[in-house]
C-alpha cells in the first residue's frame, strides 16, 4: 500500500505553561514515519471532543500537572497514515479509522494491566497530558491502544464516546445497580453527564438528572431522565432526591460535576447499601464522608477512572448501535479558547467537537 503524504508542519493548539493562553500555531512539526518508535502510529485527525479535563490540564489545577509545552485533547478520531517500522502484531493497519482516548498507552504486562486496570499502569501514557494530544491535525499514538471505529459511526459522533462515553459507561457498570434502581447524575447536562443518562437507560435504570438551566433541562429530559432537579433552584437537593425515590434515597450516584458539594449531598441521599461513583475531578479538594454513616448505611465509595481497551470497545459498540448519541456542536480549532471559557462558565449542554474538516 502506498504511504499517504505526511506534511512536515501542522496547525495545533499549544499551551506554553500551566495557565498560559492557548496559541493556535501553524509551525508545529509532524512526526515523520522514521521518527516513530515501534508500536506507534501516526493518525490524521478528523475531529476531537473537548473535555473538561483538557481545561484542568491547561489551568494546572490538579495535584498532578501536565507536560509543558502541551498540546491537549484526548477524544480524537481519524485515520492511521503511518505505522512505525518494526511494529509487531499490530491489530490495526494504515487506512483504518481509529479513536484516541485518554489512555494512550500502557505496558500490558504489569499487574494493573493484567487485571484489566490498564489506566492504572505505572507506565501509562496519557493523551494531552503526558504526551501531546488531539488538538492538532496529526497525533502520535500506539497501535495496541487506539480504538477501532465502526464504519456506521461518523467520526464527530464517535469522538466524545472515547473519553466522556467510556468513563461514564464504566462508572455505571461498576455502580452495583440493577434494572429499576435509581441512579442520580449530578452534572447530567454536561459532556459526561448527558452520555451517562443514556448509558444508564440502556441498563434499565431510573435516572435523576441534576444540573441547571433550561437548555440542560430540555436535553436531559429528551435523553430520558425520569426526574430533573435544578441545583440552583432546589432548596434542598437531598430532600428532593429522597422524595423522588419514595423516601429511601437512590441506589447510586455518578458524580460528574466539577465542584465538591454534590459529593457530600450524594452521601446523604444514597439509600443503605448505596454506591457513590467518584468521577468529576474538582481541583485539589478532599471528599468528606461521615465515618459513622458510611458504616451504618454500608455505603460504597468507588473512584472510577476512564476505562480500559475493552470498556472503550463496548462503549463505542453501544453508540454504533444508535443507543447512545453524543449531543454536540462542531467548531474549528480557533474556537478552542472560547470553548474553554464556556466550559468554565457551565454554558455547554453536551459537548463541543473540534472538526478539522471545517477549514
Ligand atoms: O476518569 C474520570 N474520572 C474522568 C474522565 C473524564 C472527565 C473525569 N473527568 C472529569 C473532568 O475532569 C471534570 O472534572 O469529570 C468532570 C466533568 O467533565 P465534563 O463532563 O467534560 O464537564 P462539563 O461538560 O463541564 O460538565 C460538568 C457539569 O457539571 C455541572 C455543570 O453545570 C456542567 O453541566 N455542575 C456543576 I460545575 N456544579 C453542579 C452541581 N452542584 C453541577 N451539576 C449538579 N450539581
Ligand atoms: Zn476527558
Amino acid at each position: 500500500m502506498s504511504t499517504p503524504t505526511i506534511p512536515k508542519f501542522q496547525t495545533a493548539a499549544v499551551i506554553a505553561s500551566a495557565g498560559a493562553p492557548i496559541e493556535v500555531r501553524d509551525d508545529v512539526p509532524v512526526k515523520q514515519l522514521s521518527e516513530l518508535e515501534p508500536g506507534q502510529c501516526l493518525v490524521k485527525l478528523h475531529c476531537t471532543g473537548v473535555c473538561h479535563t483538557d481545561l484542568h490540564a491547561a489551568l494546572g489545577d490538579w495535584p498532578l500537572k501536565a507536560k509543558t509545552p502541551l498540546i491537549g485533547g484526548h477524544e480524537g478520531v481519524g485515520e492511521i497514515v503511518a505505522i512505525a517500522d518494526n511494529t509487531v502484531k499490530s491489530p490495526v493497519k494504515v487506512g483504518d479509522r481509529v479513536g484516541i482516548k485518554w489512555l494512550a498507552n500502557s505496558c500490558l504486562d504489569c499487574e494493573q494491566c493484567r487485571k484489566g486496570r490498564e489506566q492504572n499502569c505505572p507506565r501509562a501514557e496519557l493523551s494531552g497530558f503526558t504526551v501531546d494530544g488531539t488538538f492538532s491535525h496529526y497525533v502520535v499514538s500506539w497501535v495496541r491502544h487506539v480504538t477501532p471505529i465502526p464504519a456506521n459511526l461518523e467520526s464527530a459522533a464517535a469522538a466524545s464516546i472515547l473519553c466522556a462515553g467510556v468513563t461514564v459507561y464504566r462508572a455505571i457498570k461498576y455502580s452495583q445497580t440493577e434494572a429499576g434502581d435509581w441512579i442520580v447524575l449530578p452534572g447530567a447536562g454536561g459532556g459526561l453527564g448527558h452520555l451517562a443518562i443514556q448509558y444508564a437507560k440502556t441498563r434499565g435504570l431510573r435516572v435523576i438528572a441534576i444540573d441547571t438551566g433550561a437548555e440542560k433541562k430540555k436535553l436531559c429530559e429528551e435523553l430520558g431522565a425520569d426526574v430533573w432537579i435544578d441545583f440552583k433552584e432546589s432548596k434542598d437537593i437531598v430532600a428532593d432526591v429522597k422524595r423522588a425515590t419514595g423516601g429511601e434515597g437512590a441506589h447510586s450516584a455518578v458524580v460528574t460535576a466539577v465542584v465538591p458539594l454534590p459529593y457530600t449531598q450524594a452521601l446523604d441521599y444514597l439509600r443503605a447499601g448505596g454506591t457513590l461513583m467518584v468521577v468529576g475531578l474538582p481541583g485539589e479538594t478532599t471528599l468528606t464522608a461521615s465515618i459513622f454513616f458510611t458504616v451504618f448505611k454500608s455505603i460504597h465509595i468507588i473512584g472510577s477512572y476512564v476505562g480500559n481497551r475493552q470498556d472503550a470497545v463496548e462503549a463505542i459498540e453501544i453508540a454504533s448501535l444508535g443507543k447512545v448519541k453524543c449531543h454536540y456542536k462542531t467548531l474549528p480549532l480557533s474556537d478552542l479558547k472560547g470553548t474553554y471559557e464556556d466550559l468554565q462558565n457551565g454554558k455547554i449542554a453536551g459537548r463541543v467537537v473540534i472538526d478539522y474538516r471545517l477549514q
